[in-house]
């Protein structure tokens, strides 16, 4: 047995790709495919997680240059962010030369799992002629009014010493530490990404990506349709405004509660309620909303003031109570015990009045919350759901008490951050011309680098050096913003860099992202379903109206990857020492063995678990396929049954190979050539075939290969006598008449009813066909001895016995 000696043959190959610049993207593409796969931070250290994303986008760029398209793929660093920051200060090293060294160790393990990327197209988000364009996208957006600067409670991770966006608090958590955050009150940059809630949701009609992707996104910003309505506070001049999606349910209202944060408390709090509400206010003002949401136990304080409710003009108390929210709707709510689960609760346990409005069974201690008919509504008796709705509302909008409205749940984006390892925001803050953006002829605006942090985790853009500054328009005495960018916004373009990402005369080269535009295929994650994949969206809807790019949605498909398990079941983490480090594998057994048994593991979105056993298994499939591709073939005894039967199994393994790897369905694609392989040791064992054929069998299985293994099959290419690279032929072509089935499946009926089935070789004429049934049947009794009035064959379908 010939084996392969994966070490020395891939480096080779590696070698001469890289010299040959056969990767090189070429320019002006006729017929264009645009890979790409999230990019990675610089950790130091590509783990498995890496490797299959990665493998899956090589091996449809690959696929697709064989099939003439001219390829643009390449990878890139997000840079920045507080993981670099934080390993640096850990190792005592400026952030900078921590990264850049990670960098170095990267691009060779890049280089080790042999992808085809471009190396002259890397970017770097944490250089400035990167950073100089994440500058300018944030002039853009505050130009447009789209980036503006909010006092307010905000998240705060006090482990990380920052703020963090909405979308990056999980479950009450930080996203990167799983520290508890905590709220607090800071003056912080926002994008308005609520402006383009409507276009962000419309928007997931148009493109291919997962529906497990798109509901968390339309979830996340959470479109709904309702009524606001206006209360009458008892004593005051103000209205008490409510969001409700139920205004079928107005009658049934019998409290009102506010957030302990809405402006109206201080106003409405009667004087003997004063000490109590503003305790309870305090108190509140801790807890983060997911915490308050997730409460089982509701809490509340009466105002002391009453509301009146416009169907039945009965007085109702107004409570302060913090499962209601103030980033949401209105801040207060009309309370409908009868037919809302929190509000019922509520209701329960401070004894307010619960009264049924919607028909049905109501018992004392449940909650009717559907839709149905109204009842104890006054003139809306009878009406049901929408109509109900509708009538109510009009009504509301006649007497001036309301107007439709359309809440959303989505909130602006919060993109500063307190720490030092990221694009500095470029605004200047002058007392006498307010926030002044740095003209765009001044930027970048340069992170100073060399930096020493200490463990406080201090940013040095505090120091004056920083900080002190002359004001662009005024000249006078001026102070730079402290704060950065968080790194999203850094990712939130890039894809619009790597066709020209040497452009200097912009963020982007117009014409190379016309002829580039839209990405072919996107592969990533599915945790960045509500951050990434929701800000790369909003920056491009942005980027659309504003005439910078051609098309509002760039990344028209998305393929989400699968997760990768430790061998144990469970997520790779250092701290359950489940890691699986590529590089062991790949100095053992070749980048080729680490590509396909990752490819093998199961569905391309599912991932799975490491298995060190099936990990071998695919290891000696490509032992076999290289000893079989040269070792010597003999003819021993030539068949022409077999070889015929050969060139269909070929002719099959084409069409499915070029149908499952079109749809990244790496893992059947793999098995289909098992299946071959297991044909060609056979064939060779008995010498069965021609020469010819047999290596014609052998050139076809390098060529189809080369995308999932393409080290193995350069060799193997080269070893059979040819000379041009295996990645730069021509995917083969199936023929249609050898991939038709040999055999069917006939099947018998009597009287039209389903009764038997036999397999026919495909064609058999109908005269065969009956002679086979009718034998079947003298032996089956089908007919039940009835007596065959006629016999009707459909070739190659079924053939159907008449009885009287
Ligand atoms: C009366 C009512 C009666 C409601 C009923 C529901 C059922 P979505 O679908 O998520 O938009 N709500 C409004 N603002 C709130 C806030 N700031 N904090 C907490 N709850 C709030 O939900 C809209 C419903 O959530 C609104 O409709 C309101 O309760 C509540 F049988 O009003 B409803
Ligand atoms: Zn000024």
């Amino acid at each position: 047995m010939n084996t392969y000696d994966p070490q020395s043959t891939e480096k080779k190959w590696q070698k001469i790709w890289q010299e040959t610049s056969l990767y090189k993207t070429p320019t002006n593409p006729k017929n264009p495919y645009y890979g790409l796969v999230m990019f990675a931070y610089p950790s130091g250290n590509l783990h498995c997680g890496h490797w299959y994303p990665f493998t899956g986008g090589d091996i449809l760029a690959r696929f697709a240059r064989m099939h003439g398209h001219d390829v643009l793929h390449t990878n890139g660093f997000d840079a920045f962010g507080l993981p670099a920051e934080n390993a640096a200060i850990k190792h005592g090293k400026p952030a900078d030369e921590w990264t850049d060294e990670n960098i170095a160790t990267m691009k060779n393990q890049y280089a080790a799992m042999g992808n085809m990327y471009d190396w002259d197209r890397v970017i770097d988000t944490s250089k400035p002629d990167y950073y100089k364009w994440t500058q300018w996208l944030f002039l853009q957006l505050l130009k447009a009014d789209k980036a503006y600067q909010k006092k307010g409670l905000v998240n705060w991770c006090p482990h990380c010493h920052t703020t963090l966006a909405n979308e990056q608090v999980i479950h009450g958590v930080c996203e990167r530490c799983e520290t508890k955050v905590e709220r607090k009150n800071l003056k912080q940059w926002y994008f308005k990404t609520t402006d383009y809630a409507d276009k962000l949701i419309k928007g997931l009609d148009t493109i291919d990506w997962p529906d497990r992707i798109k509901d968390a996104q339309r979830n996340w910003i959470g479109r709904s349709e309702g009524t606001q309505i206006n209360f009458t506070i008892d004593g005051h001049s103000d209205a008490l405004t409510v969001f409700t999606t139920r205004p079928d349910t107005l009658f049934g209202v019998t409290f009102m509660v506010i957030a302990p944060e809405h402006p109206l408390v201080d106003v409405i709090i009667s004087d003997t309620q004063r000490p109590a509400v503003s305790q309870y206010v305090n108190q509140a003002g801790k807890k983060t909303d997911v915490a308050r949401m997730e409460e089982k136990d509701k809490t509340g304080v009466f105002t002391g003031t009453y509301a009146v409710n416009p169907a039945t003009n009965e007085q109702i108390p107004i409570w302060v109570a913090d499962y209601v929210l103030m980033g949401y709707g209105t801040g207060a709510i009309m309370a409908v015990p009868a037919h809302d689960e929190r509000d019922f609760e509520f209701a329960h346990k401070y004894g307010l009045e619960i009264k049924q409005v919607i028909e049905g069974d109501v018992q004392a201690n449940t909650v009717h919350t559907g839709a149905g008919v109204l009842i104890n509504s006054g003139r809306f008796d009878g009406l049901e759901g929408d109509e109900a709705k509708n009538e109510i509302t009009d009504w509301l909008k006649e007497s001036e008490l309301g107007q439709t409205h359309t809440q959303y749940r989505l909130r602006d984006w919060l993109i500063s951050r307190q720490r030092y390892w990221g694009t500095p925001i470029p605004v200047i803050h002058c007392e006498g011309c307010g926030v002044v953006g740095v003209p765009e002829t001044d930027l970048p605006v340069v992170l100073p680098l060399n930096q020493k942090i200490d463990s406080t985790g201090r940013s040095p853009l505090l120091d004056d050096s920083f900080v002190n500054v002359q004001c662009p328009h005024c000249k006078s005495d001026a102070k730079r913003e402290t704060d950065t960018m968080d790194t999203f916004v850094d990712s939130s373009w890039y894809y619009l860099r790597y066709p020209n990402p040497h452009y200097t005369q912009g963020p982007f080269d117009h014409e190379a992202i016309k002829q580039w535009l839209p990405v072919s295929t996107y592969i990533g994650g599915p945790e960045h379903a509500t951050m990434h994949l929701l800000y790369v969206r909003f920056i491009a809807h942005f980027l659309y109206e504003n005439g910078h790019i051609p098309m509002a949605e760039p990344l028209p498909k998305f393929i989400c990857n699968g997760l990768i398990m430790g061998p144990d079941g469970n997520k790779m983490s250092k701290s359950k020492g489940n890691v699986v480090d590529p590089d062991d594998y790949v100095s053992k057994y070749g980048a080729d063995s680490v590509r396909l048994y990752m490819m093998f593991m199961g569905p391309y979105d599912d991932g799975g678990p490491w298995d060190p056993q099936r990990f071998e298994g695919a290891h000696r499939f490509v032992n076999k396929v290289y000893d079989l591709a040269t070792a010597q073939y003999k003819t021993q005894e030539l068949n022409t049954e077999i070889e015929a039967d050969l060139e269909a199994k070929l002719h099959k393994l084409i069409k499915k190979v070029s149908e499952d790897i079109g749809e990244a369905h790496f893992n059947t694609a793999i098995a289909a050539f098992m299946e071959f392989t297991n044909t060609l040791t056979k064939v060779r064992q008995a010498g069965s075939v021609s020469a010819d054929a047999w290596k014609q069998s052998i050139t076809l299985l390098a060529v189809l290969l080369a995308p999932i293994t393409p080290h193995l099959s350069e060799e193997i290419w080269v070893t059979v006598g040819n000379t041009e690279s295996v990645h730069l032929q021509a995917w083969p072509k199936y023929d249609e008449d050898k991939v038709k089935d040999d055999v069917v499946t006939i099947v018998i009926q009597v009287n039209g009813k389903l009764r038997g089935e036999f397999v026919a070789t495909t064609g058999t004429d109908q005269a065969e066909l009956e002679k086979l049934a009718t034998a079947l049947n003298q032996k089956e009794n089908f007919t039940n001895d009835a007596e065959t009035v006629k016999v009707i064959v459909v070739p190659n379908r079924l053939v159907n016995f008449v009885v009287k």
